[in-house]
């Protein structure tokens, strides 16, 4: 029996007092810990003045236990306690979260460990958690309100002038512009790579930020399994520990086949363990950077405490490319420029004030609305039919300036729900991601992931649906298909015990790390018998990926984004088992 009371807190984070939402005083949360064929009995007392709930991400409960509100159950009111029991079927890591407003995001989580009825197939000698987070000293319904205001609000990386000239001193006019105005129809920036970033962003390991130090103390020689927990609400991290390989042998609290790896990307809700063995030196840092590089959490694995090892050296944001977005690059090579070529005139860029001497600027590209060109004098614009890769709305607006005015369809097959669409999206699932794989580093890739032990889940599947991941990032709206959660007429059905196959497809230019509740997903990466049972798949940028389910729990089950704004903001779907016979079809 574990007793859970979920309050407001007062906490030092970072050197400054904190009011985060904690349970039993602690962020993050305390660990439980049970063994697998036990039954869990945990009551949970929701001291908040609103509505609560815990959800137990991964574990293969009965609806009713699964911690959803308006889902699954009504929640947990204030001054209710809710007692949640149910067996436990599965060992590994896993963990727990508030599934109510933004809880999650003010710190209501914490992991969840099951040990095996027997043991585990690999050996170590010590263990700790690592659980990384994005904490911010805002208002989380703040930082929403102004990311629906204006997508980019937190994105301060937006390139400048200055680097529109330099592209274009390398790369030529044409290419350059032809780049930007792309960019610009998207209403998107190649820097958006996350949309709430370090700028309000705090980086937490174990609710500590880099400078208090977390530290776990190791003998020399031995093993340590180090389970690693993304309860970032917004944030990808890019984990490594500088001189010291990893062994990974767990994902999503399923047991693979080891992989040796330097640096692995973990997406917000996924879980890896690793096991490393220290030898040499005397302190290691854990290093977890954020996948827009806008900062840092970090730890350290010391022989005592007080130690420090250097901090790897930062490196630089990445850029997305047209080809991350499932465009084509002859797309690039199709579009028209001015037939004098070579510099742009003003009259050639109407929506750009250029020097003619094209010396470089100040402005930041804040201050030009996106590079926006209005589309009626965009030269480009009679070519859209022609070029291959794209499909865009023929009217595209500029981006910012025409924000207050009725969104163009064009032939946008999605609506206004989706100012992008992937027309090459491609399988990514041997692609560390975006950033990644350029520094000589062995980066752990989706395929590298196969199951360690096999069996029932290999049918062909009897029936296949696609959905598509989307989104307009500059009004902050996101969805499948075009709609928001509140627009979705019924929930998706699956078939009791069907063997069902799922292709996503992401439209957008943002991965998106989808989480589907009550059943495991097999993912389609190449390995067979031996593909890998997964709570969370991040979907790249441009990607086209399949999953598997086979669903053998009757309700519903809510899937959706674990980037928690882009759930709030619409990308949620409930999907309903329902029993064929039951509906009288056979
Ligand atoms: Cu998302």
């Amino acid at each position: 029996m574990s007793n859970l009371v979920i309050a407001n807190g007062r906490l030092n984070i970072d050197g400054q007092s904190a009011t985060p939402t904690v349970v039993n005083g602690l962020l993050p949360g305390p660990v439980l810990r049970f063994r697998e064929g036990e039954t869990a009995t945990i009551r949970v007392t929701n001291q908040l003045d609103e509505t609560s709930s815990i959800h137990w991400h991964g574990l293969l409960v009965p609806p009713d236990m699964d911690g959803v509100p308006g889902v699954s159950f009504p929640g947990i009111r204030p001054g209710e306690t809710f007692t949640y029991r149910y067996k436990l079927r599965q060992n590994g890591t896993y963990w727990y979260h508030s599934h109510s407003g933004n809880q999650e995001q003010a710190g209501l989580y914490g992991p969840f460990i099951i040990d095996p009825a027997t043991r585990d197939p690999f050996a170590y000698e010590s263990e700790c958690v690592v659980m990384l987070s994005d904490w911010t000293f805002e208002d989380p319904a703040r930082v929403l309100a102004k990311m629906k205001k204006f997508g980019s609000y937190y994105n301060f990386n937006r390139r400048t002038m200055a680097d529109v000239f330099r592209d274009a001193s390398r790369n030529g006019w044409r290419a350059t512009i032809a780049d930007r105005m792309e960019w610009a129809k998207m209403r998107m920036d190649p820097t958006d790579i996350a949309d709430v970033t370090g700028s309000t962003y705090t980086y937490l390991l174990n609710g500590q930020a880099a400078n208090q130090n977390w530290t776990a103390l190791f003998k020399p020689g031995e093993r340590i399994r180090m389970r690693f927990i993304n309860a970032g609400a917004m944030t990808h991290f890019d984990v490594r520990i500088p001189d010291l390989e990893m062994t990974l042998v767990q994902a999503d609290g399923q047991n693979v086949e080891p992989v040796a790896v330097e640096e692995f990307r973990i997406a917000p809700a996924e879980s890896y363990d690793v096991i490393v063995q220290p030898r040499g030196a005397e302190a290691y840092t854990i290093f977890a950077e954020a996948m827009d590089r806008s900062g840092y959490a970090a730890g350290t694995l010391a022989l005592r405490s007080g130690l420090r090892a250097p901090m790897p050296e930062r490196r630089v944001r990445p850029l997305r490319t047209m080809a991350d977005m499932g465009m084509s690059g002859d797309a690039m090579g199709a579009m028209s420029m001015p037939a004098s070529g070579g510099k742009p005139t003003m009259d050639a860029m109407p929506g750009m004030a250029m020097p003619s001497d094209a010396a470089p600027m100040q402005p930041k590209m804040d201050a030009m609305p996106d590079m926006a060109m209005p589309a009626d004098t965009a030269p480009t614009q009679p070519k859209m039919d022609a070029m291959p890769g794209m499909t865009m709305p023929a009217d595209a607006a500029p981006a910012k300036a025409t924000s207050k005015q009725a969104e163009p369809h064009g032939p946008d097959r999605h609506g206004p729900g989706n100012s992008t669409i992937a027309e090459m999206p491609a399988s990514r699932v041997n692609e560390p991601g975006t950033g990644l794989g350029d520094a000589g580093r062995r980066v752990l890739v989706y395929s590298d992931l196969r199951r360690l032990s096999t069996g029932g889940r290999e049918g062909v599947p009897e029936r296949e649906i696609e959905l598509h991941l989307t989104g307009n990032m500059d009004r902050q709206i996101w969805g499948f298909d075009g709609k928001k959660y509140s627009e979705a007429e019924e929930p998706i059905p699956f078939d009791y015990r069907e063997r069902l196959r799922v292709t996503l497809v992401n439209d957008t230019m943002m991965d998106h790390p989808m989480h589907l509740h009550g059943m495991w997903m097999v993912l389609e990466n190449g390995a067979g018998a031996k593909r890998p049972l997964k709570h969370t798949i991040n979907v790249k940028a441009g990607e086209r990926l399949s999953f598997d389910v086979e669903p053998d729990e009757l309700g519903k089950w809510a899937f959706h984004c674990h980037l928690l704004f882009h759930m709030e903001l619409g990308m949620l779907r409930v999907v309903s088992v329902v029993d064929p016979k039951a509906k009288g079809r056979t």
